[in-house]
């Protein structure tokens, strides 16, 4: 018992000692920094001296000017309060703030060296649909709907004749598949004319849609005579022959086999 007490300090007095040197290693590239910047002191605006000022201490700080004994010097900090200045800031972490102020006053907080990346809003690269991904969009949006109708979605009883069993798409007829598509269009369709517009297929659009970075080049595609309005037949068009299509040429390539429904075979 004794023993495993000495240990215990033992490995504390290293956890601290570790902790120690490395923020006395802070503290001291902080010293240097400074010391390299202290014959500058009056002969060089501070705000310029600030520029070439590496903050290692406190954690998370960035330089301001500060009076010291009438002097103004340069000198990092951690800011207690910040303006209200909206002037938008991207930290080294993708993250955005209204100043930057606020950038290192939560860096501080949370002891963490938080550089500025650039001035402005973190821009998020918007995802690219690739051709791939683009190709199987029709087949993964007839299996989100054959979720969906599984799950009870309003209106599925008229795809009563689908089966429930947890068959893959591909095991459906192409009857099937067409109800599926014309199921899902007739909820779409809230103002019921018999045409999905921009505002029916926003509908659509959210989150949880697979491949949702391709739907907006799917549906223009769909969209075969141009006029911004999908009709039913250009719905079950689009979305039935592509998504066997691409099924088709996705098994024979992957599974050296064009068979739709390989499961049921491999059943009987
Ligand atoms: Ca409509
Ligand atoms: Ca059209």
């Amino acid at each position: 018992m004794k023993m495993l007490v000495t240990l215990h300090l033992c490995l504390l007095l290293v956890f601290l000692q570790a902790r120690s040197s490395t923020a006395s290693k802070g503290r001291r590239n902080q010293k240097l920094a400074e010391d390299r910047l202290r014959p500058y002191i009056g002969r060089v605006e501070p705000e310029e001296l600030c520029k070439l000022l590496k903050c290692y201490k406190p954690v998370g700080s960035w330089c301001q000017v500060v009076e010291e004994d009438g002097v103004r010097v340069p000198k990092c900090v951690c800011p207690k309060s910040c303006p209200r200045q909206v002037a938008p800031v991207c930290s080294v972490l993708g993250k955005t703030y209204g100043n930057q102020c606020l950038l290192h006053k939560e860096a501080c907080r949370k002891r963490r060296r938080t550089g500025l990346a650039h001035q402005g809003h973190c821009i998020v690269p918007e995802a690219v649909c690739s051709e791939g991904e683009y190709g199987q969009f029709p087949f993964r949006l007839l299996d989100w709907f054959l979720l969906l109708s599984r799950m009870g979605d309003p209106g599925s009883n008229n795809t009563r004749s689908i089966p429930s069993t947890p068959l893959p798409q591909s095991c459906l007829s192409r009857e099937q598949r067409r109800r599926l598509a014309e199921w899902r269009f007739g909820v779409l369709d809230r103002n019921k004319d018999g045409k999905l517009g921009r505002r029916d297929l926003k509908k659509l659009r959210y989150k949880h849609m697979p491949l949702e970075h391709c739907a907006q080049r799917f549906f223009q595609s769909c969209d075969a005579d141009s006029n911004k309005k999908v009709t039913l037949r250009e719905w079950t068009g689009c979305l039935v022959d592509r998504s066997e299509i691409w099924f088709q040429q996705f098994m024979s390539v992957k599974m050296g086999s064009s068979k739709l429904c390989l499961q049921v075979e491999n059943n009987h």
